[in-house]
């Protein structure tokens, strides 16, 4: 299972989200489940400037291509770059995020792209969209459940 993980809290958040599926289905990135968009308290890291904390909306898909890995992280890069993401701060607030959370279960420590998702288990806004749509998927590492990584959250 290939899962990707989209959030944004700038601009028209909807329409970027739309714009960003689209985006991704001319690629060649086959949309197979779509989570719902859940409006998510912004994860800020410490002393970020009060106008950063601008509320997210996330969605988790699965997806099935042909593309490799790093292929496929060359095509997200791209779509959040023509979408308009600007290069910014870590964190800092942006039109459009584009995650790798799993590529069928491999596991990658290269440059540009750690799979899975280095932080993903810890996120309210990765797992609750993710347990919308595949509660059973099992975290390549951690060997947990999406549904029990969600569970035992803090609160
Ligand atoms: N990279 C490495 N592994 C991956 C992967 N599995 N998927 C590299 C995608 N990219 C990966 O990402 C920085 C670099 O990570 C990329 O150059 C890529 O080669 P970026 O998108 O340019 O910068 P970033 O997103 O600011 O940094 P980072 O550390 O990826 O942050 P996250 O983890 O994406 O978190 N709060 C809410 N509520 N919802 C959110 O979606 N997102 C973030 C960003 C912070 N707070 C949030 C949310
Ligand atoms: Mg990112």
């Amino acid at each position: 299972m290939i899962i990707l993980a989209l959030g944004g809290n700038l601009g028209a958040r909807e329409t970027t989200l739309d714009a960003a599926l689209r985006a991704l289905r001319q690629a060649d990135v086959r949309v197979l489940t779509a989570s719902s968009r859940q409006e998510t308290p912004a994860l800020l890291p410490d002393n970020a400037p009060p106008e950063w904390n601008l509320p997210y909306l996330n969605q988790v898909l699965t997806v099935m291509t042909t593309l490799q890995p790093l292929q496929l992280l060359d095509c997200t890069q791209a779509i959040e770059k023509k979408l308009g993401r600007q290069p910014s701060a870590r964190w800092a607030p942006r039109l459009i995020d584009i995650d790798i959370i799993d590529f069928d279960g491999q596991t990658l420590q290269h440059p540009r792209l750690t799979l899975p998702h280095a932080l993903m288990h810890t996120r309210r806004f990765v797992l609750a969209p993710l347990c919308e749509i595949a509660p059973q998927w099992q975290h390549p590492v951690l060997g947990r459940s999406a549904a029990d990584l969600l569970k035992d959250l803090p609160a």
